[in-house]
């Protein structure tokens, strides 16, 4: 049953990709504290608007408690996603939501 491995080896890997369907860190699969709820300050730059993935790619500092300073795809509603360019220094709030982490109140940050 050559065949039938091959499917279950084929859902092995198809599984674990569907189940983070949004791109959720690697470091942050520690459950959400109660606090995701409000969401957590972050600050960062964005390094890449992604519109086909509703997506900002931003490098943001260290969140105490939530996840280490990393690069990650953030997602963000329509106008934000608009408004939003490369390499701007944002703050905002991170949330964890079920279809992975969002941005909200984005807003631009007052660079030294
Ligand atoms: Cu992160």
């Amino acid at each position: 049953m050559k065949n039938r491995r091959a499917v279950f080896a084929a859902l092995l890997i198809i599984l674990p990709l569907t189940g983070q369907a949004s791109p959720a860190c690697s470091c942050c699969g520690a459950p959400p504290s109660a606090a995701t709820e409000t969401g957590h300050p972050l600050r960062g730059v964005i390094v890449a608007v992604l519109p086909e993935k509703s997506a900002l790619l931003v490098k943001h500092e260290e969140i105490p408690g939530v996840m280490a300073a990393m690069t990650m795809l953030l997602k963000v509603d329509a106008p934000t996603l608009a408004a939003a360019k490369k390499d701007t220094v944002i703050t905002a709030r991170l949330l964890k939501k079920t279809d992975g982490w969002w941005l909200e109140s984005v807003q631009v940050a007052a660079t030294p």
